[in-house]
């Protein structure tokens, strides 16, 4: 079983992807981050960053659809959400493609200046085009960094696994979704 604190994590990050609020994660709000994406980008329609935007989370989409509408009604409801992970948590070897490509396409993203390293100027404006305070994206970029200036794609890795393994309130990963309220 997952945890409560996991599970607030969990139900954190559901409410993150469903972008239109509709109570369920569907294509439509993978269609609208890789829209928010692109305006924040200033990428336009014909641009390769903004059809490599839309490839990239259709595809995450069509493999979290895969392995999480157990239904297969084309929305994942928070129940199927956490079924998802609960099976995770049993065999944590099972990770599924979409958490690796997703990891990877979140950090290439905030990465804005392409040198492997996020910091916190490029952190916060992405936290900021999903909705979160600037303020409080600020100071989780501090937590998750440990006070350093910079992430790597190594330690960014590292942080993402314990987002949703850790158990302990205070761990660094907890923090990189630009939020600490579960
Ligand atoms: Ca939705
Ligand atoms: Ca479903």
């Amino acid at each position: 079983m997952v945890s409560d604190f996991r599970k607030k994590k969990l139900l954190f990050l559901h409410r993150f992807f469903d972008k239109d609020a509709s109570g369920a994660v569907e294509k439509q709000d993978f269609e609208q981050a890789a829209e928010n994406i692109s305006k924040l980008r200033g990428w336009k329609q014909g641009d390769a960053k903004y059809k490599e935007t839309f490839d990239t989370l259709l595809k995450v989409w069509s493999d979290l659809e895969r392995v999480a509408d157990a239904d297969k009604d084309g929305s994942v409801t928070a129940d199927e959400w956490i079924a998802m992970w609960d099976a995770f948590a049993q065999n944590p070897s099972s990770a599924h493609a979409w958490q690796s490509e997703y990891c990877k396409f979140i950090f290439r993203l905030q990465d804005a200046t392409g040198d492997g390293a996020i910091d916190n100027e490029e952190f916060s404006t992405v936290c900021v085009s999903f909705g979160r305070s600037k303020e409080e994206a600020v100071s989780a970029f501090q937590k998750m960094s440990k006070g350093k200036s910079t992430v790597s794609w190594t330690e960014f890795q590292e942080l993402w696994r314990e987002f949703f393994a850790a158990e302990d309130p205070s761990a660094p990963g907890n923090y990189i979704f630009g939020t600490s309220a579960f």
